[in-house]
């Protein structure tokens, strides 16, 4: 709890610009949670070196993610929008929490052994310990709540274990955070591929609705996306790029599934195609002309990282000394 409210927690990697499925599956949720939390969010960079980044891309790639989540409405003298490479105390949490997690659970994760395998030339422990950093990063602040994507929920889950098994040591020291997965938009699929997520890391350009891509892209992006030889919009399991636009239509629009069957019966595949094309690129223009403001407003941003890393350390810095207590690390001497 600060200033009375509950407190929601999330971040991001800093790889690469953010996609559609990023905007639909977390950051959207973010902004309609805002007003009834306090709310952290990350940069999470120190979690993007499990992956090799070249140093100067991956400085821009910082800022720009930054200045995206401000675009998309959460305002930074709100909210505490700051580095996680800027609080030391999610490292140093991490290294505690390591010692209170098992090789079994990590084996289990998911995510892992698909880094593992995309990357078969650089499976570093940090890939192997991600789980915990991410666990630091969220008990450090007490959250109550974590809005992500349906693929965080194993590690929203280890991040549970880890803090009951630390509190039922030594006492209630973490909040059990709950997790935050929206149905709308929790999983939004390749637009080439429509049976594997939407990534950023994708290597295909078509498959994926960049945050940053000019209207004309977008729509042509969706008149290539990947569908089936039937003609009807309908949802179904085994229509699943049409089912994928239809969830991406209705994030964007608020209608049902009905009410899209409805506005595209006896219509074809383009229209609805272009519909969503369309869609898409009138939700994203207001944050893509923020953006660019943003991004020109160099003291801004530089005034809005500096408070926000300092209110950021200050709050890891009270969860953090507590920890250090309790497992008994001695005190320094004042
Ligand atoms: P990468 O491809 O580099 O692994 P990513 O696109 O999965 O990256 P993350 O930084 O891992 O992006 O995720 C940021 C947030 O976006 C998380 O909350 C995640 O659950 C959510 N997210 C990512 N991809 C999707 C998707 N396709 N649909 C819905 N939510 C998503
Ligand atoms: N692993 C998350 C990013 C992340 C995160 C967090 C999300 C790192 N730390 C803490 C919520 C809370 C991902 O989206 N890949």
């Amino acid at each position: 709890m600060i200033n009375d409210k509950k407190l929601l927690y999330s971040g991001m990697q800093a790889t690469g610009t953010l996609t559609l499925g990023n905007y639909l599956g977390a950051l959207k949720n973010w902004v309609t949670l805002n007003e009834e939390y306090e709310c952290l969010y990350g940069v999470m960079d120190l979690h993007s070196l499990t992956v090799r980044q070249v140093p100067a891309d991956f400085r821009k790639n910082a800022r720009s993610l930054y200045a995206l989540y401000v675009a998309a409405g959460l305002d930074p003298e709100k909210n505490c929008i700051y580095y996680q490479s800027h609080v030391s105390g999610h490292a140093e949490l991490s290294w505690i929490l390591s010692c209170f997690t098992y090789m079994g659970e990590l084996n289990r994760m998911t995510q892992f052994k698909d880094k593992a395998a995309k990357h078969a030339d650089n499976i570093n422990a940090g890939l192997y310990t991600y789980p915990v950093l991410m666990a630091a990063d969220i008990l450090l602040y007490q959250a109550d709540l974590v809005p992500v994507g349906a693929d965080q929920k194993q590690h929203l889950e280890i991040t549970r274990d880890i803090a009951q098994r630390f509190n039922s040591i030594y006492g209630d020291v973490f909040t059990i955070p709950e997790p935050y997965i929206a149905k709308a938009g929790a999983k939004i699929m390749s637009l080439q591929e429509p049976e594997k997520k939407m990534s950023k890391s994708d290597e295909n350009a078509n498959a994926t609705i960049k945050l940053l891509d000019d209207r004309d892209t977008i729509i042509r992006k969706f008149k290539r996306a990947v569908t089936d030889s039937d003609t009807v919009v309908r949802y179904a399991e085994e229509k699943p790029g049409i089912s994928n636009l239809m969830d991406i239509y209705s994030c964007v629009t608020g209608k049902t599934n009905e009410e899209i069957e409805r506005e595209f019966a006896g219509k074809g595949y383009g229209d609805f195609k272009l519909a969503v094309g369309e869609a898409v690129a009138d939700e994203l223009a207001p944050l893509q002309a923020r953006y660019a403001e943003l991004m020109a407003d160099k003291s801004y941003l530089d005034a809005m990282i500096k408070m926000n890393d300092e209110k950021a350390q200050y709050y890891a810095n009270k969860t953090l000394r507590k920890v250090q207590k309790k497992v008994g690390l001695t005190e320094r001497i004042r």
